[in-house]
């Protein structure tokens, strides 16, 4: 009617993982004539981080950003070094502070969506605001049910054991215990004492938003909204694939070569923002796929932190590699629009970390997966 549109303020984690599908549902709910406040901390441990979001604010200018600021930690923990991991516990101790700017926001805010793992810091606040709060899952339904189930698998260590052959969440087929992520086996590591802190929260919540879509993940859907497992938490509400949202084409690396490239020919490797292959594995997937014949598009990563990928690709690859594959296929430092080579005709299969966003694009392209997971959410993911 005549009433003030929704305002909704949104709570991105740290890392492109967890930007990326906030920035797509701003995009959405500007497109539905929301208002939108973003919150984000400052500063991101990757580039792109800040990079996207001035972006995002350039092409979106309607909508509001609070950019508050944090001490990073920047000692290691002692049991993880992780900057990602760091970053999500500094930005839930400050998540605390940003109560008055939640208050005091004008018109008030109808909602607030939070990513998961922040979920414990904001509904410490949410009830005397009286706004609802719904977490937004980042990742797949499956590895979302294994954290809320987190805490009752590691306060009884026989359920979550690396000699054992499965985990068992009830109401869910089991899990086979070589797609944990090797932190959940110990309590103490900061990773695992964070989503244990936070999964009780996830009651607390309106309701679930993950980026997937009914038919992709059937069963764990209805085993979860019908209650016969995890009954506990509050509604999952499907909302994907997230469409992304429009970027100036300027910014990114343009790739000509794979206009030039038959339909469906071209593999297109990259293993996310956040996984780095050893040298070894380069070296070995170098030599898989100079051997096997196909073109590809290979986005290399040597290092976690973007700011601090320095290696020059002759010295990760050898110029001779390069050389003798010149016709075949292109290798590329740097941020790529993978959405774009995606959606691509010449892209016919991608090689990938399974992180879930690649996950949830390639889905919606119809573009098949070979999937290389190494640790997280990816391999229950894939
Ligand atoms: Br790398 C890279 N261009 O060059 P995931 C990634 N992306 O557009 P991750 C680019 O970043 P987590 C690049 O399309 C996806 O939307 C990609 O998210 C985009 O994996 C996003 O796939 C990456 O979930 O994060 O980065 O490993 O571990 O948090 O899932």
């Amino acid at each position: 009617g005549s009433q003030t549109p929704p305002h909704i303020a949104l709570f991105p984690s740290a890392g492109m993982g967890h930007l990326t599908p906030f920035l797509r549902i701003a995009s959405m709910l500007l497109s539905k004539n929301c208002m939108v406040t973003l919150f984000t901390a400052h500063p991101t441990v990757s580039a792109t981080e800040s990079t996207y979001t001035s972006l995002f604010l350039s092409t979106h200018p309607q909508h509001k950003h609070i950019n508050y600021q944090i001490t990073p930690s920047h000692h290691s923990n002692s049991t993880t070094d992780d900057p990602f991991f760091l970053q999500f516990a500094a930005i839930s101790r400050h998540a605390q502070l940003l109560h008055p700017l939640l208050s005091s926001a004008s018109p008030s805010f109808s909602a607030i969506f939070s990513d998961f793992s922040l979920a414990s810091s904001i509904t410490q606040f949410v009830a005397d605001l009286a706004v609802p709060n719904y977490i937004v899952s980042t990742t797949s339904v499956k590895f979302f049910s294994l954290t809320a189930y987190l805490p009752i698998l590691t306060s009884e260590p026989a359920k979550l054991s690396s000699s054992s052959f499965e985990v068992n969440i009830p109401g869910l087929t089991p899990l086979s215990i070589s797609s944990i992520p090797s932190p959940f086996f110990d309590p103490n590591h900061l990773f695992t004492a964070h989503i244990v802190s936070n999964a009780p929260a996830f009651s607390e919540a309106k309701g679930i938003i993950i980026n997937t879509f009914d038919w992709f993940e059937p069963e764990i859907l209805a085993a979860v909204n019908s209650g016969r497992a995890l009954s506990n938490l509050p509604p999952i509400l499907p909302i994907g694939p997230l469409e992304p949202y429009e970027l100036s084409k300027d910014q990114f690396q343009s790739l000509p070569w794979l206009d030039n490239q038959p339909e469906e020919s071209v593999v297109y490797v990259s293993f996310g923002s956040r996984t780095t292959m050893s040298k070894d594995q380069i070296r070995e997937l170098a030599d898989g796929l100079e051997r096997n014949g196909c073109r590809f598009l290979w986005v290399i990563k040597s290092s976690k932190v973007d700011k601090e990928d320095t290696q020059e690709l002759e010295d990760l690859l050898g110029s001779s590699f390069l050389e003798r594959t010149q016709n075949k296929g292109i290798v590329v430092k740097g941020w790529v629009n993978q959405q774009e080579i995606l959606a691509h005709p010449a892209t016919g299969g991608f090689i990938n970390h399974c992180g879930w966003n690649s996950i949830m694009e390639a889905a919606s392209r119809g573009v098949p997966l070979l999937a290389w997971p190494q640790h997280g959410d990816q391999r229950v993911n894939a």
